[in-house]
């Protein structure tokens, strides 16, 4: 019987959407390319929780507090999760870990802005959180297994999420008019963020390409990207609120919104570590890491003592 070569059977479970297990062969530049994109949004859940974890002591009611403290939470649980898939593909958490603490690792651009007010919490839950879904719908049905296995919860966390915020938003623009105004201003600084978030256009993608034959990316950047606006277009009014675009409009012919340009400078810019917040993002990871310290060296000997018992018994 001859041997089928391994690589002719990953093609075959690519093709008939068969997802790809850690056990299975698979090209390196496939492991590579998953390990790159599944520990830069580890990194993202978890430096994602300081803008918002910010604002846990100021919010404006228990009630919002006890909101905000659960939606913190889910992030780093969806961190964990894919820090864990992560793993299944070869690389220790500890390696990962120092790839984002070295700067060689990225994280998305949008958690370098700051949250000044109480309605960025609202903007991050509608627009950052809307925006991660969009992505992330997508990534349930990427192609390596365990990846689109966490991505199945974290979409359901991801879009209670996003409700939370739009009704903080909603809250605060049937309010006072300085409500109302803290609502149009956090809509302007973070709509324009949450578009880059969805990376550099398909002409600069350097990764799509690839990842689109490999089923890791379903959409393109741009077609997502679009796909955004064209659902924020029509929120934004429920809002009674406008999103900071001159250009935006209605297409009959394309059936889509038309839109400006992102400040494509202002991304590249942020992505290389010089955006408004990326040295206290990193600073505060360096230190949790640090801090932590204890921890990890306490449950390892707990860990290797409950082993020793199990084997005297
Ligand atoms: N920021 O070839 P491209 C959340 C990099 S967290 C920084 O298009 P790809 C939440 C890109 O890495 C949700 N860097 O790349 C948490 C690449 O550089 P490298 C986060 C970016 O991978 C807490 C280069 O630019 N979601 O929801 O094909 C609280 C060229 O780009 C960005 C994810 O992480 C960016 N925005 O496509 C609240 C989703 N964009 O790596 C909410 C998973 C691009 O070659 N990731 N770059 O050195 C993805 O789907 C894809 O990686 C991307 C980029 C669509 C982001």
């Amino acid at each position: 019987m001859l041997l089928q070569d391994p690589e002719n059977i990953f093609n075959e479970k690519i093709d008939q959407e068969v997802k790809i297990e850690p056990k299975d062969w698979m090209p390196e530049t496939y492991r590579k390319t998953n390990i790159r994109q599944i520990s830069q949004h580890a990194h993202s859940e978890i430096v994602g929780m300081l803008p918002e974890g910010a604002w846990i002591t100021r919010a404006p009611s228990l009630k919002r507090k006890a909101i905000l403290i659960a939606k913190v939470q889910d992030e780093a649980g969806h961190g964990l999760y894919l820090y864990s898939a992560t793993e299944t593909l070869g690389i220790t958490r500890e390696q990962t870990i120092n790839d984002l603490h070295s700067g060689k690792a990225k994280y998305s651009s949008i958690f370098n802005y700051p949250t000044l007010t109480w309605a960025d919490i609202g903007a991050i839950g509608w627009l950052v959180d809307g925006a991660a879904i969009l992505n992330q719908v997508m990534l349930t049905r990427t192609s390596y297994g365990p990846y689109a296995r966490a991505m199945v919860r974290i979409c359901k966390e991801e879009s209670f999420h996003q409700r939370q915020g739009f009704e903080i938003l909603l809250t605060l623009s049937n309010g006072t008019a300085d409500q109302k105004a803290m609502c149009q201003d956090a809509i302007n600084r973070w709509w324009w963020p949450s578009l880059m978030m969805f990376g550099p256009k398909d002409s600069e993608s350097t990764n799509s390409d690839q990842s689109m034959k490999w089923k890791i990316k379903r959409k393109t950047n741009d077609e997502l990207r679009q796909n955004f606006v064209d659902m924020c277009a029509e929120q934004v009014k429920v809002l009674g609120m406008k999103l900071p675009d001159e250009k935006l409009k209605w297409n009959p012919d394309t059936k889509h919104y038309d839109w400006g340009e992102i400040n494509w400078d202002e991304f590249w810019d942020v992505v290389k570590g010089n955006g408004p917040c990326n040295k206290e993002r990193i600073g505060a990871r360096k230190k949790a890491w640090e801090d932590g310290a204890w921890v990890r060296e306490a449950a390892a000997v707990y860990a290797e003592k409950r082993k020793k018992k199990l084997q005297v018994a």
